[in-house]
């Protein structure tokens, strides 16, 4: 078996989105996502440019040997362009190997540990009570796990909370748009929101918190201290990890677990908060971590430090990833949560896929492959629109992590 021809498909049903799409001489394809919010064009490019022409010919049943071929043999490793490149070819052979073998792509990993895959999605709102009311129509829904963001006082955009009140997407239309940011005003007012929920909802749902890498050590410590009495499954991003020493301190002071990694590319970056058990849940996913082979990999050596994995699921992930991570989810021995934030329509039709949604608990369905394909007629009609995601200032105008 050969792979004949390699193609690279940008298309915007709501968001911009990046799929590879492997055909073999036998006539099956398969497909990956190579999605990085606001840099799509350089993965297509170093998708279409440099890896299309070294796949032709090629066996596509020699996932592993093509995987190393294009990590070492780039030179240049790492890197999320690199790594969301690798992980789109790696994403598609999984899906033709699985088809080529008429079964669903969690059988070939050693089958389903479990019977559905625990999802957790996003009550937002623009203060306290709309997000009360959010957080109750995703109990309606089902779900078994909520994450909560709301507005703070005095700041007139926040992290996961849009203007208008209705479902949030960061990225906008045009140059990136800049908002600001308070720690005070954010440290002083959040551990409201959990009591809140509490207080209304109780105990039963597990309750997730993004902080999006904008503390220090010192004010996470102080946040996870804080909100221990609401017992969080977890709090997320606390500190942007490229310190990841920093995290010792935050261990030290708080037993709130730690989600960390969704912008970790290869297990290099999971290293140190793996090995010394500075977190609880790792965040990296399919898409910008080299696909299956590597996320096993970063899966396996985390189960050995009591880690368990709660893979990213943003919209910005295309539905190609978000099946396939389902098929990782329902095999992967330590799982932990997987995010899954919905899509925009024109995406969920651009991309028929297998997966299913019953009270709380999604199953990558039965079949053959990672069960997401791509309606490249469809995607035509809806060209690619550039979008980046925003930058944040402090008060005084001085930049800081979004
Ligand atoms: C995030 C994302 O889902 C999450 O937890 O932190 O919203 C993230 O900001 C986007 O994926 C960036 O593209
Ligand atoms: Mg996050």
């Amino acid at each position: 078996m050969k792979i004949v021809r390699a193609d690279v498909i940008v298309t915007c049903p709501g968001r911009n989105f990046v799929t590879l799409k492997l055909v073999t001489d036998d006539g099956v394809h398969g497909i990956g996502d190579a999605t990085l919010n606001g840099r799509e064009l350089a993965v297509a490019s170093y998708l279409r440019d440099h890896v299309c022409p070294l796949l032709v010919g090629r066996d596509p049943h020699r996932i592993e040997d093509i995987w190393q071929y294009l990590y070492k043999g780039a030179y240049w490793r790492r890197g999320p362009v690199t790594m969301s490149a690798i992980a789109a070819v790696d994403m598609a052979l999984w899906d033709i190997k699985a088809k080529v073998a008429g079964l669903p792509l969690y059988q070939l990993l050693g089958g389903a540990s479990r019977d559905g895959v625990m999802v957790y999605s996003h009550a937002t709102g623009r203060d306290i009570p709309e997000t009360l009311d959010r957080y109750a129509a995703y109990q309606e829904k089902g779900f078994k796990a909520i994450r909560v963001q709301c507005g703070v006082p005095g700041m007139e955009s926040v992290y996961g909370v849009s203007k208008g009140g209705d479902s949030y997407e960061p990225a906008t239309k045009g140059w990136p748009e800049e908002q600001g940011w308070s720690t005070e005003k954010y440290l002083n007012y959040v551990p409201k929101l959990f009591e809140a929920v509490r207080a209304k909802y109780g105990f039963d749902g597990h309750l997730l918190h993004d902080v999006h890498h904008r503390l220090t050590p010192i004010e996470a410590a102080r946040l996870g201290k804080a909100v221990e009495p609401y017992a969080l499954f977890w709090m997320e991003d606390p500190v942007a990890a490229e310190n990841q020493e920093a995290y010792r301190l935050i261990r030290q002071h708080t037993t709130t677990p730690i989600a960390v990694g969704e912008v970790f590319n290869s297990i290099w970056d999971c290293k140190l908060l793996i090995e010394e058990q500075l977190i609880d849940y790792i965040r990296a996913t399919l898409t910008h971590a080299g696909g299956i082979t590597h996320l096993r990999r970063i899966a396996d050596f985390a189960a050995l430090h009591h880690v368990r994995t709660g893979c990213h699921g943003p919209s910005d992930l295309s539905p190609a990833c978000m099946g396939a991570a389902l098929h990782f989810d329902l095999w992967v021995p330590n799982f932990g949560v997987q995010e899954y934030m919905g899509y925009p329509e024109p995406a969920l039709e651009v991309f028929p896929h297998a997966w299913s949604f019953t009270d709380g608990y999604m199953h990558p369905g039965e079949a053959p492959g990672h069960g997401v394909d791509i309606d490249e007629k469809l995607a035509a009609r809806f060209p690619y629109d550039p979008a980046y995601l925003p930058v944040a200032r402090l008060e005084d105008g001085t930049l800081t992590s979004w």
